[in-house]
């Protein structure tokens, strides 16, 4: 009678603290035993020259969206979860809609239904688009008690953004529920008034995208969010900072003492505005907001992740097929102004949706530009691809970590395997990856998700509607600080409800 389900042997075993040569074992679902000369596996596994990582957390991809006319995203959760249980990430949170004029109910009511074909354990963040006094009052509060404890809000693209007055109301909220509140920073009016120009001087390639929405309408956007979020005294989390400057206003924020955290995403790390350049409108596969940045920029990004200012890296997978979506301007809310095709027929930059996939190629990506070219250590890279997810999104103990007791989420990853990236080879939905022909070295080649095997060598082994749903509870990181301006503690006062 074996003494466990699965035996790791032999691998160096990482953790968000130090890299160790050890055993692990699998009983029930969870990690049983790490140490030496552990008992025998019913299923034995040879880790040697191999790492065993924590399954990854992609803690922002769009899956399955779907919009307000009722069109649905190419992704799936089948294949969006597939694609993330082939690279590496085990567990994922992407966003539950709510559309301008309806309550959280009636946005998308089929939206959990959907997710519970994942293959990969998922939770949500509730976008929050109008923040009425029903759903300031009951709505919220019934998603908290549910396990759904992050609120995610966009201070751009119509009809999501909020004003400051509403954007207010919903840290208000979070504030008094123990929620964590995550945002999209660009400043809608100043990329509406470029756009304007642009497009009335005949500039309408992918490129001015970019063009449109430079660093300082994030910069402008991201000193907003956090000021408004300080005047509260919410927690805050950042998504996808694209550049040195935003980088560093959120630094002199963490210097203040502020609850507030960044996330930065793969593609700002390997490309740049030049991709928008790529001819017969190959540009559109890299239109993404906030924009692809001048190469340069990557390298300040390095360096706010090795400050510790950036801590995620998320994949912010948003897939839109080249051949179809990407050419069709109805295809998202993803988009900004009035869509207008150009003499080809292709649309102009302004109504191309935005977004690229991603989950499948975060984690070995992220090592390849990372930990095999020296820039960060082992450890780090466990940080960045898990465990501050974990932490920060109310995970922490059940994932993103390799202890006893924990879900046994667990990667064997071949640190020197190379392969060249290619979108035949792939599984998500999407027409195309944005690392087509990328040499990648450090490549995932098992996968297991709470005690199963999921994937070995590529090939895909669990079944639709075997992914979990994560609810999430109260936890300490996301704690307000107690520092209010004059110690007028307006939203215990109980203003921001309506
Ligand atoms: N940015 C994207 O590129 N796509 C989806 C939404 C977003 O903010
Ligand atoms: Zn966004
Ligand atoms: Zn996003």
């Amino acid at each position: 009678m074996p003494d466990y389900d699965i035996v790791i042997r032999g691998g160096r075993i990482v953790t968000a603290a130090e890299v160790f040569t050890a055993d692990l074992a699998i009983r029930g679902g969870t990690i049983a035993a790490i140490g030496h000369d552990l008992g025998k596996g019913r299923e034995e596994i040879d880790a040697t020259g191999r790492l065993v990582l924590p399954g990854g957390i992609d803690p922002h991809c769009h899956i399955e969206e779907v919009g307000a006319d009722g069109s649905v995203q190419e992704e799936s959760f089948v294949s969006g979860s597939r694609a993330a249980l082939a690279g590496g990430t085990t567990s994922f949170i992407c966003f539950k809609p709510q559309w301008r004029g309806q309550t959280l109910a009636q946005s998308a009511p089929d939206y959990e239904t959907r997710a519970a074909r994942s293959l990969a354990d998922y939770s949500f963040h509730q976008v929050i688009t109008d923040p009425t006094p029903k759903v300031l009052a009951t709505e919220i509060p019934a998603l908290a008690a549910r396990g759904i404890r992050s609120l995610k809000v966009f201070l751009t693209y119509d009809p999501l953004r909020l004003t400051d007055g509403d954007f207010l109301k919903v840290l208000a909220s979070a504030r008094r529920l123990g929620l964590l509140v995550t945002v999209h920073c660009e400043n809608f009016d100043a990329i509406a008034w470029q756009q304007e120009a642009l497009l009335a001087a005949g500039l309408t390639d992918p490129v001015h995208h970019a063009w449109a929405r430079p660093p300082v309408v994030e910069r402008e956007a991201t000193l907003r969010a956090m000021a408004l979020a300080e005047l509260v005294d919410q927690p805050l989390q950042i998504f996808h900072v694209s550049c040195g400057e935003v980088a560093e206003e959120i630094a002199r924020a963490k210097a203040r003492g502020q609850k507030v955290w960044a996330e930065t995403c793969t593609h700002y790390l390997t490309h740049g505005v030049d991709d928008l350049e790529r001819p017969d409108f190959e540009g559109a596969k890299f239109v993404c907001s906030p924009a692809l940045r001048d190469r340069s920029e990557a390298a300040r990004l390095w360096e706010a992740i090795r400050a510790g200012t950036i801590d995620i890296v998320s994949s912010d997978h948003c897939g839109f097929s080249f051949a179809t979506a990407k050419k069709d301007p109805g295809a998202s809310s993803y988009g900004q102004g009035a869509a207008m095709l150009r003499p080809d027929g292709t649309p102009a930059f302004n109504a191309i949706p935005n977004g690229a996939p991603g989950i499948e190629n975060r984690l070995t990506v992220l090592f390849s530009e990372g930990v095999s070219t020296g820039r960060i250590d082992l450890p780090t890279f466990v940080r960045l691809t898990s465990a501050n997810a974990a932490e920060r999104y109310g995970l922490g103990g059940r994932k993103g970590t390799l202890m006893p007791g924990a879900d046994a989420d667990v990667v064997l990853w071949d640190p020197e395997l190379e392969r060249t990236i290619t979108v035949g080879e792939m599984q998500h939905a999407i027409d195309y990856t944005p690392w087509e022909g990328y040499r990648a070295r450090g490549w995932p080649v098992l996968t297991i998700r709470r005690g199963e095997i999921v994937m070995r060598d590529g090939v895909l082994l669990a079944q639709p509607g075997s992914g979990r749903f994560l609810a999430r509870g109260p936890y300490a990181a996301i704690a307000p600080r107690g520092v209010v301006p004059n110690g007028f503690d307006t939203v215990g006062r109980g203003s921001g409800q309506t």
